[in-house]
């Protein structure tokens, strides 16, 4: 370890206190952050002494800026040190999860097959006006993703992916066109709470057509979390770090459930 701390030594840290974490820089509780933003006047000394001001002003002691470069003409980057003032009580922190456990690909399969005794239907998309396709073809593609096959590689699933920019109603017509059990929603784009107004949406046209109860709706995207999800009607979400295992044992065990029980 050359002098390092090993984790189990870190853990037994005395000077840590769960109730009062702040960021780890070099030595416990330092609070030593790095920071970057963008402020929209020319690159000059004011500039970085904006910079320091601004981060005063949000927590950071100490403050120092350590790289500034111009974007663009009245623009101006900033890469920044600074030692947080604040703290957080881990030991009060409830994040709420779904509830699954992981399988792969081949004990999901066996799963079905004993549970279930038929392919479970899914359709899938990145629906309205959100053009990125990288997340739900992580979750659905033959190939897969970092590692994991996707659900269209599932000997148990019929998967259908519709790509990206696809209207509520066309999916909802393709939901019932193949009788899917199951509906993925990819949002990416969050500008503007785009995300929320066509999530709820599909909810609404789902729950005018009877059909909100009869499928397992699941979306997911960098800024959608399990709990965002429930509020907005969903029965599960997932976010960034979630791969076609998760979601395909979640879905073979909420239908097991749903169906058997
Ligand atoms: C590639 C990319 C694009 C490409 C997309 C190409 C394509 N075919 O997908 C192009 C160039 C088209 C693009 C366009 C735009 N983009 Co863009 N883009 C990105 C970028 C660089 C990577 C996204 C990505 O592929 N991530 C990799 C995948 C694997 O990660 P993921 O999506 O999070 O998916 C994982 C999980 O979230 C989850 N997941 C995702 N979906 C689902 C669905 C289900 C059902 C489940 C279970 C799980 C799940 O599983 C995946 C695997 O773990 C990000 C920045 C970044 N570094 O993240 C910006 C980013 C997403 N884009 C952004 C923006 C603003 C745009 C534009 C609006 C820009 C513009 N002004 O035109 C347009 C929007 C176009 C549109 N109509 O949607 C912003 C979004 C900001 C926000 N909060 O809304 C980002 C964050 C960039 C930024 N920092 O500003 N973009």
């Amino acid at each position: 370890m050359s002098g390092l701390y090993s984790m189990d030594e870190k853990s037994q840290d005395t000077s840590l206190d769960l109730t009062k974490i702040k960021p780890y820089g070099d030595t416990m509780n330092d609070g030593k952050t790095q920071i970057s933003f963008t402020l929209p006047v020319s690159c000059n000394d004011e500039a970085i002494e904006a910079a320091k001001q601004l981060m005063k002003k949000m927590g950071f002691e100490n403050p120092q800026v350590v790289y500034y470069k111009e974007l663009t003409k009245g623009f101006t980057f900033f890469n920044c040190y600074g030692s947080c003032t604040h703290t957080i009580d881990y030991s009060s922190i409830h994040v709420p999860k779904v509830e699954s456990t992981v399988m792969d690909m081949d004990e999901t399969d066996n799963f079905i097959k004993e549970n279930l005794g038929r392919k479970i239907v899914v359709v899938g998309a990145s629906t309205g006006t959100d053009a990125h396709t990288v997340g739900i073809d992580a979750i659905m593609n033959m190939k897969g993703y970092a590692g994991h096959f996707g659900l269209e590689r599932y000997e148990m699933m019929e998967a259908l992916n519709m790509g990206s920019q696809v209207p509520n109603d066309e999916f909802i017509a393709k939901a019932i066109e193949m009788k899917a059990d199951v509906l993925l929603v990819s949002q990416t784009v969050t500008q503007k709470d785009v995300h929320i107004k066509n999530l709820t949406e599909l909810v609404e046209m789902l729950e005018a057509e009877g059909l909100r109860d009869k499928v397992l709706l699941i979306c997911g995207g960098p800024r959608i979390s399990h709990e965002l999800a429930k509020e907005l009607g969903y029965d599960a979400g997932f976010s960034m770090n979630s791969y076609a295992d998760d979601v395909a044992s979640y879905v073979a065990q909420e239908l097991n459930r749903r169906i058997n029980s």
